[in-house]
Formats: C-alpha cells, sequence, structure tokens
C-alpha cells in the first residue's frame, strides 16, 4: 500500500527509527537550518520541530515542521517503496521494453500491464483531508512556519511546494516544485524558472490573449512521492501527478479548488489558492541556493492568495538547500537512477551516468558509453544537452565503460589520462541554468564536452593505445594462497 498522506510517512520514518522529534523551542529564521544542515551533513535523521517559533514575530506557531525527509538513500528507499532505487529503474525498463503485442496470446499477455498502467491516472474525489478547513477570508502566510533559511536571504521562503498550474494553450496540468517568498500575509514570490513548466504557462497567457491573470493552486505537505514528482525534470506535458501514480502504484486522489479551476492531492497538509499577474512583476531573493552560492534578486510573478484549505492540524514541510550535499542532492540521485532508463532509450551506448553531488547537478555529469563508431562520445554529449533539465550539464565527461563512474578516483585517474584536452574538449553555446552566476549572460552560457574514451584510427588517432596494467590472474592466486604466510 502506497503512503496515504506525509503524516504516514512520518510514523513509518519513526518507526525506522528514520525520524527525530525536536520538543526544544528552535526558530524558525536560520535556526532549522544550522541543526538541519549539521544533520544532514552528518547523513542524519529526518527532523520534527514540534515547537517552531519566531522571535521576531513573537509567536510560537501551533504547527509543527518536518524536514530533511528524503535526506538519505534508506529514506528516499523508504519513500519510493523499493529495497533500491534500481528497482524504481527496472520497472521503468519493464515499461519502456514493452513491443507491440503480434498475436491473440501476446495481446492477453499484454492486458494487465496496460490495465495497470491506466490505473495510476489520477482520481478526482469529492472531498479529502485538505479541506477539513476552508478558510476564505480570515487567512494568513503569518500562521506557518516558514524559514528564513540563510543570513543574506531576502525573506522567509516556502521551500518545497507543489506548484499547480494548467497550460493556457493545451489545457494540460504542470506540477512543479518552485520556492515561494513570503512578501506579506497574502502574497509571495513565484521562482518559476525561465525554463520550466509554470513560466511556460504563464508565457502561454499573454500569446493566447487569455487575460492578464492564471489561476496557481500550492499544495504543501503529500504522500512523499508526490512531493518528489513535483522535482522530477519530466517531459513538458506528462502530468506529474499521473506520473507519481505510476511510482506509488496507486493513483494520486486530487479535489478540486475552492476558488481556481485547479486540482490538488486531497491529502495534502495545506492548499494555498490564488493567482499570478502579468502585470505585477516583483523582485524576487536573494536566496541560499543549492549551488552553495546566494542566487541574486530577480525579477518573478507575484502569487496572490484568494483561500488557504488544510488540515485541522497540518503539519508544515520544509527543505533547505545550500552547500552540498543536502537533503536535495538525494533528490538528484532519485533523479539520476529514474532517468536513466529514459536516457538509454535515446542513447543506447549509455552504460551508466552520475552526478557527483559537488557539482549540484547541473555542474557536472559523468557518463560511461560503450563506443562502437567515431565520434560517439560527442553524439552523447549533444543528446545530453538535448534532455529537459540534463540541458543544462556545464560539464559533461564522457568515458569508456570500464570505468567505475561512481568511483570518483577511478574517474580522475582514467579520464584525465585518456584526454588530449585541445583535440578532446568541446565548447558549445546554449541555455544555462537560470542558477549559474558565471556564465556570460543570465541563462545564456557555454557548456563543456569531455571526450575522455580511447580513441581509434578511426578518429584520427594513429598511435597504439596503451594497455591498462593489470596482474596475471595465476600470479594472484598463488599470492593469495602465500598471503597468510607472509605475515602481512
Ligand atoms: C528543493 C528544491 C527547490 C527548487 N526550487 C526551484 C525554484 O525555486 N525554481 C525553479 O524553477 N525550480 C526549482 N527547483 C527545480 C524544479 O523543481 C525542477 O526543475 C522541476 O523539474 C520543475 O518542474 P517542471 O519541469 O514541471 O517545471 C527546485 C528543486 C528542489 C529539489
Ligand atoms: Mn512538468
Amino acid at each position: 500500500m502506497a503512503y496515504k498522506d506525509l503524516r504516514d510517512f512520518i510514523s513509518r520514518l519513526e518507526h525506522e527509527g528514520e525520524l527525530k522529534r525536536i520538543r526544544t523551542e528552535v526558530d524558525v529564521d536560520l535556526e532549522i537550518t544550522e541543526i538541519t544542515d549539521r544533520v544532514s551533513k552528518a547523513g542524519g535523521p529526518a527532523l520534527l520541530f514540534e515547537k517552531p517559533r519566531s522571535a521576531k514575530g513573537g509567536v510560537t506557531y501551533s504547527m509543527p515542521l518536518v524536514i530533511n525527509t528524503l535526506g538519505s538513500k534508506r529514506r528516499l528507499e523508504l519513500a519510493l517503496e523499493v529495497d533500491s532505487v534500481e528497482d524504481v529503474a527496472r520497472r521503468i525498463e519493464e515499461l519502456l521494453e514493452m513491443k507491440p503485442p503480434e498475436g491473440f496470446f501476446d495481446k492477453v499477455r499484454l492486458l494487465p500491464k496496460l490495465a495497470e498502467l491506466g490505473s495510476f491516472a489520477p482520481k478526482t474525489v469529492k472531498s479529502g483531508p485538505c479541506k477539513e478547513v476552508i478558510e476564505t477570508d480570515n487567512f494568513s502566510l503569518a500562521r506557518f512556519p516558514v524559514m528564513k533559511c540563510w543570513p543574506q536571504d531576502g525573506g522567509r521562503f516556502i521551500t518545497w511546494p507543489m506548484v499547480v498550474t494548467r497550460s493556457p494553450k493545451t489545457g494540460r496540468r504542470n506540477v512543479g516544485c518552485y520556492r515561494m517568498q513570503v512578501f506579506d500575509d497574502r502574497t509571495t514570490g513565484m521562482h518559476w524558472q525561465i525554463h520550466k513548466g509554470g513560466a511556460e504557462h504563464f508565457r502561454w497567457l499573454q500569446r493566447e490573449g487569455k487575460g492578464r491573470k492564471m489561476e496557481v493552486a500550492v499544495a504543501i505537505g503529500a504522500d512523499p512521492v508526490t512531493m518528489l514528482a513535483g522535482v522530477l525534470p519530466l517531459p513538458a506535458d506528462l502530468d506529474e501527478f499521473l506520473f507519481a501514480g505510476f511510482l506509488r502504484r496507486e493513483p494520486v486522489e486530487l479535489v478540486k479548488c475552492e476558488t481556481v479551476d485547479l486540482e490538488v492531492p486531497a491529502h495534502a497538509e495545506i492548499v494555498l489558492e490564488g493567482y499570478v499577474d502579468l502585470d505585477d512583476i516583483r523582485a524576487e531573493g536573494p536566496f541560499g541556493d543549492h549551488t552553495g552560492y546566494y542566487s541574486l534578486e530577480d525579477q518573478f510573478p507575484a502569487f496572490h492568495l484568494t483561500c488557504v484549505t488544510r488540515r485541522k492540524d497540518p503539519i508544515y514541510v520544509s527543505t533547505i538547500v545550500g552547500p552540498p550535499p543536502m537533503e536535495d542532492y538525494w533528490m538528484g540521485y532519485a533523479v539520476e537512477r529514474i532517468f536513466l532508463p529514459l536516457a538509454r532509450k535515446q542513447m543506447p551506448e549509455v552504460v551508466d551516468m552520475h552526478m557527483p553531488a559537488e557539482g549540484i547537478f547541473h555542474n557536472l555529469m559523468i557518463v560511461s558509453i560503450r563506443k562502437s563508431y567515431p565520434g560517439q562520445a560527442r553524439k552523447v554529449m549533444n543528446a545530453i544537452w538535448g534532455l529537459p533539465g540534463a540541458m543544462f550539464t556545464k560539464c559533461i565527461v564522457v568515458v569508456d565503460d570500464d570505468v567505475d563512474i561512481h568511483n570518483l578516483r577511478e574517474v580522475t585517474w582514467k579520464a584525465f589520462n585518456h584526454i588530449d584536452p585541445e583535440r578532446d574538449i568541446q565548447f558549445v553555446l546554449g541555455p544555462v541554468d537560470q542558477l549559474e552566476h558565471a556564465s556570460r549572460l543570465p541563462n545564456f552560457g557555454s557548456k563543456m564536452g569531455v571526450d575522455a574514451t580511447r580513441k581509434s584510427a578511426s578518429e584520427g588517432f594513429m598511435r597504439p593505445w596503451p594497455d591498462e596494467i593489470k596482474m596475471d590472474q595465476e600470479v594472484k592466486k598463488k599470492i593469495d594462497a602465500l598471503w597468510k604466510q607472509l605475515g602481512m
């Protein structure tokens, strides 16, 4: 059975010894960050702050704050209900391997699989726990324990929302995790970056001449897979709630909003309904970001609340980003593993991919390939620069399949041995992550690919390529047998 909601997951974490309750009053301004950062760096548990408070605001909040829920491999596996994240990759692989049925028996065999797929579509239900309290006039964001994460942050930020919009062009839904800076009791920023689904919907509002305002619903806290789905770089127009249903093997239940024509998870903790307005674009930031640096102040739409619906006793979920590794490294790890089979569909030569934590996802990707024709490493780089999310990768290092890319020592040793830098480094110009602070322009800059595969005559390399040093097996065996006797 999939987790019903956030509290269901929290109980499981507690049961597994993966969650610590903190009963001491701790300030949402910087203090929760300092504690969570230390725990995060030490590979510690999820934290449930039972008494968040704000000395500045003079309040002790009536609701707890949970953080670092996915901040380890174990918790990620618990969230996905698998023994290993590789199991998810295998399930996706199986799905992609589905061949069109040929004869009658093939069709019969395929039926359960197809039926299974259909049964993952989100289900709209009449009501749900997120409607226990409906506040259409007497609501305020000041009641939620929203954190100021880092000293130079421009304010308090909701860091793990599921932002739901509908395309003014196609009517299709998108769900994305975009931070929201609290401007006042009923207004926040909406930090969807220029390349993201929400921003694309907002642009189509004007292009389609559908007025100046676009409805937005924001859900905070749900079952962990639905929360994770907002972070996944899915192709545009693939509904995140459908994908969440596939991952959790049970449809996500949705309810209609009160004041906007959108649906949100019925089991959410908190729902904020409202709109963004083409005529209300404001300064947002700075914000201590997942690069380990502050992203500077920039212009983003303001989100105006029209209604809050929530549980009677909501749990507020938060996450912090900052110098790696943090909780978001594990979300990135999920992305890396879940998308590998999809990437392999486009690039069958790819054996494995890895994004080390310090590369903060978009700065460094290491890819191993089975090379069978000249220039193939460069073909792979170009394909990666064409994928959603991965298009931002600033540096791609392509190695042969005999390199264990999860072992950075081996990568450094082999990759740097194999390159003639002037020949093997390729620069391209293109879109870069909006968080990129070194590029010549915002959102536009260069990217680098390093072809660290063995070169052959077919690629113009006329010298012999040396073998890697390896001891003879017989000698190894002989010494194994002698080892004890040697007294080492
Ligand atoms: C903790 C966290 C915070 C994030 N904050 C933002 C953000 O403020 N703005 C943004 O554009 N993307 C942010 N992202 C990345 C997006 O959630 C991610 O790119 C997602 O795929 C976007 O979905 P979309 O492709 O449907 O737009 C964040 C990711 C994480 C894990
Ligand atoms: Mn999307």
